[in-house]
């Protein structure tokens, strides 16, 4: 195959590979107004908040008091309007009104509005799933979540697209708080001895389980994570999580190097990045060989380690450019050196979608990347004399979109 065709073959094979998105924060239809979708909560979105107060027109508790509507404004009026939207948030809403044919830069803010306003619910989640090649996507399901647990019935599983993980930071970042809450749940998670019972700790799991049936349990980890005795929430991991992990077979999903909120104004908006200890992640991978491990690190500087490390233990899947690392620079240098290590043994991407369109743009940006990427190595390979063939190429692609993230989360 000559390198145009090549470029053509690859480019086709990952434009119309169907996507398993491993980690999103939507909801199924049933939620409704769970469900963010349209022009408002895009531009509202945390990333885009906390770029439009960088430039200190208005202070985040002025802005955060006012309506969504009036603060998609300023973010327009601020980012779009008075400056090149050349941020990759930005970006990313051009894209998704470009998907739907809408020209932002002859089309007001209430035009738009009026489009998205026409769209069912329904209706909007079909034609971005269709748009974005989404074939089915996990979510992010806290059990000490509100306004989301209540939703907890069988309406909430029936959409086979929409799949469940069960979301547990609560449990190991702050026990405390969250053993109050189990109590206030009727378990007993107090043993006599003045421990903690475990096995009623466990139990909880499992009847989350039940009413939602995840496809992995969930915790986003502070820098300092370390997998050490006495550490905080160490024995409710081990005793609790991975014993359950490990009973019911379920992988478990560690996202590693977030610091919570070091501006609290900010909200969503407030969090930051640390550099953690890959160490922690081999011990767990070596103590627990039997627990399937699915990891992302939040931080760049975390990401080589986290690769070579992947190398030495099978049940570890690394997965995704998380967050801060979901810029185009970073997407391809990450990428690149996964498949230089770890060849298509990987799950390149998630979307980390807040919002429904944000599917639209976060996966049509990493598609183009990951396309980059591997026609270079099949390029490579060609000067080895190895030629792909059009059949392997559709191979490779469909287990970086879907085929790995099936195999790890159990899905057809
Ligand atoms: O903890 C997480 O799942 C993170 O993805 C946070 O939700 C974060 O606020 C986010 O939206 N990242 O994109
Ligand atoms: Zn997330």
């Amino acid at each position: 195959m000559n390198t145009t065709d090549l470029r053509h073959v690859v480019q086709k094979a990952v434009e119309t590979a169907k996507i398993v998105d491993v980690h999103t924060h939507l909801y199924p239809p049933c939620c409704d107004k769970l469900l963010l979708r349209g022009i408002d909560d895009l531009l509202t979105y945390h990333y885009l908040t906390v770029e439009t107060l960088r430039y200190g027109e208005i202070g985040p508790e002025k802005f955060f008091a006012l309506p969504k509507n009036l603060q998609a404004d300023i973010i327009w009026d601020v980012l779009f309007e008075r400056r090149s939207p050349v941020s990759e948030s930005c970006r990313g809403i051009l894209t998704t009104l470009n998907s739907y044919g809408l020209d932002p830069t002859s089309e007001s803010l209430g035009s738009i509005r009026t489009f998205f306003a026409e769209l069912s619910l329904d209706e909007h989640v079909d034609l971005v799933l269709e748009k974005s090649g989404v074939k089915s996507l996990v979510m992010t399901n806290n059990p000490f979540d509100e306004e989301e647990e209540p939703h907890w019935g069988p309406g909430f599983i029936k959409d086979e697209r929409f799949r469940t993980a069960l979301r547990i930071d609560d449990m190991l970042n702050s026990p405390q708080a969250a053993l109050k809450k189990l109590e206030q749940r009727g378990y007993n998670v107090a043993s006599d001895t003045g421990g903690l019972d475990y096995p009623a700790m466990k139990k909880f799991l499992s009847d989350c389980a039940d009413r939602i049936k995840p496809v992995y349990l969930a915790a986003s980890l502070p820098p300092d994570f370390d997998w050490s005795e006495g550490s905080a929430g160490y024995g409710i991991l081990r005793d609790v999580v991975l014993s359950y992990c490990e009973e019911s077979g379920l992988p478990i999903a560690l996202m590693i190097g977030v610091k919570k909120l070091i501006n609290p104004v900010m909200g969503l908006g407030g969090d930051g990045v640390g550099f953690s200890p890959v160490e922690a992640v081999a011990k767990l991978c070596l103590e627990n060989p039997h627990v399937k491990f699915l990891v992302t690190m939040l931080a760049r500087e975390n990401q080589h380690e986290l690769a070579v490390t992947a190398r030495k233990f099978p049940n570890l899947m690394v997965f995704g450019c998380w967050w801060f690392l979901n810029n185009p620079s970073l997407v391809e240098e990450i990428t690149r050196m996964r498949m230089e290590l770890l060849g298509l043994s990987f799950i390149p991407q998630h979307s980390d979608a807040r919002v429904l369109d944000q599917l639209i743009y976060k996966w049509k940006h990493s598609k183009g990347i990951i396309a980059d990427v591997l026609f270079d190595k099949y390029e490579d390979l060609a000067r080895t004399g190895w030629q792909v063939s059009a059949e392997d190429i559709a191979r490779d692609v469909e287990m970086l979109f879907s085929g790995n993230a099936k195999e790890q989360i159990g899905i057809k």
